[in-house]
């Protein structure tokens, strides 16, 4: 069955105002103009990683993680002209013809979520959310499947390596931090997400502009299954974090990387950092792109309460299960 992408019913409807499919209109406890808080939004705090005092950093990570899940990165050593070349050919990818992006579809009932287009999980009463996609994977190279990255434009190979590369040192570093902030030994965190066999998932969403962005949402709330999550969206605001029962804006800081703190780490710190529930809303002139890259431990990775943070005063609040169990619950929302 031909799947109608999302970018071919935002173009259609370009000429007509004030219109969505019925399917993508949300019930109103879900719609952003009602649900958006309003005032001024507490500051998610930002970390500088020139910033020569470690302990500075690691109280920092540390406060945020619990409270928020949530950073943003600032001086992290990926060149600004590496985050601009993975923009500018994955606008490229989404401007192809659609025949063009057809030849990457993920194939239908797909074990692996890489291809586009796809949909990552059922949603309830037939939902639909405004958003396409392009998932890869793209750390270590043994995993990366070149058949889903286009070969148009020409450079697209050579710059998704490049971020890759640039990114592994960024979440190294906050795996130390990580670490010391739970008052552990600084390779800890790394190693129980699998050291060097760490996997990189890349997703690139594409949130056409969309007449109703008031009743509609580019993704749903939720939780990211990995460790860690990077994120660089273009210069639209759109992510939103949720905290003390509120929606907040993330604001745009230009070149920053957003980290969100997956389940992976909630698991293993047994909850003392937060994976961060969040969702993305739409722009009604504007198209805005996100690339966030998923790292993940290896599918057979076993993750659970780290034993040094568990005692009798703490005892662990997550199962430990193999990562690709965790996945299969997640994605066919079964109890963990
Ligand atoms: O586009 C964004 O800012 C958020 C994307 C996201 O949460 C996701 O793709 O899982």
């Amino acid at each position: 069955m031909e799947v109608v992408r999302v970018q071919t019913i935002a173009t259609t409807l370009s000429n007509k105002i004030d219109t969505i499919p019925f399917e993508f209109i949300r019930p109103v406890i879900e719609q952003p103009a009602h649900t958006t808080f309003a005032g001024p939004v507490p500051e998610i705090p930002t970390l500088d990683l020139s910033d020569p005092d470690t302990d500075n950093l690691v109280r920092t990570i540390a406060k945020t993680s619990s409270e928020w899940g949530l950073f943003q990165v600032v001086n992290h050593g990926v060149p600004v002209d590496v985050i601009k070349r993975l923009q500018s050919v994955g606008k490229e990818f989404f401007e192809l013809s659609q025949e063009e992006k057809e030849l990457y579809a993920r194939p239908p009932n797909a074990m692996s979520l890489e291809g586009y287009g796809t949909k990552l999980q059922k949603e309830v009463a037939g939902k639909k959310a405004w958003v396409d996609y392009l998932f890869h994977n793209v750390w270590p190279p043994s995993r990366n499947n070149y058949k889903f990255w286009p070969k148009n434009p020409s450079s697209y190979r050579e710059a998704n390596e490049e971020y890759a590369q640039c990114l592994r040192e960024v979440v190294d570093k906050l795996l130390v931090l990580l670490s010391l902030g739970l008052g552990l030994e600084r390779n800890v965190m790394r190693e129980a997400f699998g050291g060097d066999d760490l996997e990189y998932l890349l997703k690139i969403n594409y949130y056409p502009p969309c007449p109703r962005p008031d009743l509609a949402l580019g993704v749903v709330p939720h939780t990211d299954m990995s460790a860690l999550t990077i994120l660089v969206p273009n210069d639209v605001p759109g992510l939103q974090v949720f905290k003390d029962d509120h929606w907040f804006d993330v604001n745009y800081i230009p070149n920053a990387l957003i980290v969100h703190i997956g389940d992976q780490v909630e698991i293993l710190s047994n909850g003392k950092y937060k994976s961060v529930y969040h969702r993305a809303i739409v722009n009604k002139n504007r198209v805005r792109i996100s690339w966030p890259v998923f790292c993940s431990p290896p599918s057979d990775m076993v993750v659970g309460p780290l034993p040094q943070l568990v005692n009798e005063e703490n005892p662990a609040k997550y199962k430990t299960k193999k990562y690709k169990d965790y996945e299969y619950c997640k994605l066919n929302k079964l109890p963990q």
